[in-house]
Order: C-alpha cells, then sequence, then structure tokens
C-alpha cells in the first residue's frame, strides 16, 4: 500500500483504513472504539473475534506485528481500531516500552473516542506502560474498560487471583474497580470467537457506547 494515499481496504467484507501517519487518519465520522495494550496481549486477535473473522488483523507469535492505526468498519456508526502494541523493544533498544509514534499521534489527534478497552495479559496484569495509559486516559476523562486476555493460560484458580490484583491495582484510578474490569476472554486454544465471554464483551461494550459494535 502507497504511504501517503488514504486507501480503503476490504477483507472477507469488512472494509478498513490503515494509517502509517495521521495524515492518514480517516474523517472523523464515526465514534470509535479502540484497542490498546502491550505487543502482543492479543489486541488484533480481538479484532478478528469481534469481527468474526479468522484474518481481517494480522496476528503474529511476534511481537510488534501491528505497525499502523487499522481503523474497521465493523458497524456502521463505529470504528474499532487497532493501535500498534506498546512495549515493544525496537532494534535499537532506545524505544522500549514507548508508545510508537503513530499511536501518539492518534491519541494527540482529537479523535471521536467512545471507549478505549486496554487489554492486559492476565498472567501479567498491570505494568508501567499500562499505568502510564491509564493515566493518561483518565486526565482526559476519556471512557476506558480493562480486558483481561490469554485465559486459557491460567488455571481457574489462577484467574480469579489475577483478577484479584488487577481490581487492586485499578483502585488508584476509580473507586469501583470490578465494574472496569471485563471477565477475562480467550480468543484461542479452543474457545472460539462466538464464546460466551465474547458475547459477554460485545454486550458491555453495546451498554457502554450505545451502539451494537457488531450489526451483522
Ligand atoms: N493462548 C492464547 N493466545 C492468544 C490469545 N489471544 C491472542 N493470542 C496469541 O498471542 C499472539 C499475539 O496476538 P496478537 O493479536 O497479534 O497481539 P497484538 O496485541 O495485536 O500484538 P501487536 O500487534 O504486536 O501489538 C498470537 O500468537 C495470538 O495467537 C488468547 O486468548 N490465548
Ligand atoms: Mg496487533
Amino acid at each position: 500500500m502507497s504511504e501517503t494515499k488514504k486507501k480503503k481496504h476490504q477483507t472477507a467484507g469488512i472494509a478498513y483504513q490503515a494509517a502509517a501517519s495521521s495524515k492518514q487518519f480517516p474523517r472523523p465520522s464515526r465514534r470509535e472504539i479502540v484497542l490498546v495494550g502491550r505487543s502482543n496481549v492479543g489486541k488484533s486477535s480481538l479484532v478478528n473475534a469481534l469481527g468474526k473473522r479468522k484474518n481481517l488483523a494480522r496476528t503474529s507469535k511476534t511481537p510488534g506485528k501491528t505497525r499502523m492505526v487499522f481503523f474497521y468498519e465493523l458497524s456502521p456508526e463505529y470504528y474499532l481500531v487497532d493501535l500498534p502494541g506498546y512495549g515493544y523493544a525496537k532494534t535499537s533498544g532506545s524505544e522500549k516500552q514507548a508508545f510508537s509514534k503513530v499511536s501518539d499521534d492518534y491519541f494527540r489527534s482529537d479523535r471521536p473516542i467512545a471507549l478505549v478497552l486496554l487489554l492486559l495479559d492476565i498472567r501479567r496484569g498491570l505494568g508501567d506502560p499500562d499505568r502510564q495509559m491509564l493515566e493518561f486516559l483518565s486526565r482526559q476523562g476519556i471512557n476506558w474498560q480493562l480486558v483481561l486476555t490469554k485465559a486459557d493460560k491460567l488455571s481457574r484458580s489462577g484467574i480469579v487471583k489475577a483478577e484479584r490484583e488487577v481490581w487492586a491495582a485499578v483502585r488508584e484510578y476509580v473507586e469501583e474497580a470490578e465494574g472496569k474490569v471485563l471477565p477475562p476472554i480467550s480468543v484461542s486454544a479452543g474457545l472460539t470467537p462466538r464464546d460466551e465471554r465474547i458475547r459477554q464483551l460485545e454486550e458491555r461494550i453495546a451498554e457502554l457506547t450505545g451502539q451494537d459494535l457488531v450489526s451483522f
């Protein structure tokens, strides 16, 4: 794709745009539901789960797969926005833990953000970059919700313990932590995108934004 043109693409019937810089961001005509979190936490996998497509967003075992900002037209009213992850060490090493330039631009561009879903790997909990992100979102008055991913990697008791730890950590930012953390999800290891917890997530997104994310 040309780095300078704004172009609409389509995968499996879903239109999307990819932006390498703020010049390529679409006109702010729809509200945006944004996925943020460390590299490898499962943001692009969640795009596929919510879009009910296997290969809508590219995923990888190796952190740093998503390098541009992707705007997916999952509903006529909303874009689902997939950002490059943070905490991914570039070859120079100097950008470790840093937000990518285009992600930074995204949050400086006064986009019509309806909701930010901050994804946390359930095994790692809340790290420093996640805390910075939460501080930023809280300061800006942006609506956010935490989503614990890779629940299949822990036992049931491990999940309960991890959830409690995240609730405790989140109390720094909100009084009612439990409502800010969604039930842990898994989008692989036998749990399909139609898994009950993905449906719960869709319902919660609809509640928080007043719109159904996926309208088909
Ligand atoms: N076990 C397990 N693996 C998962 C889950 N979700 C994603 N993965 C895997 O984790 C890896 C990273 O997933 P991605 O969706 O590419 O992660 P990302 O957050 O988009 O990463 P960046 O684009 O680097 O920011 C892939 O190998 C996925 O298959 C999950 O719920 N459980
Ligand atoms: Mg990605």
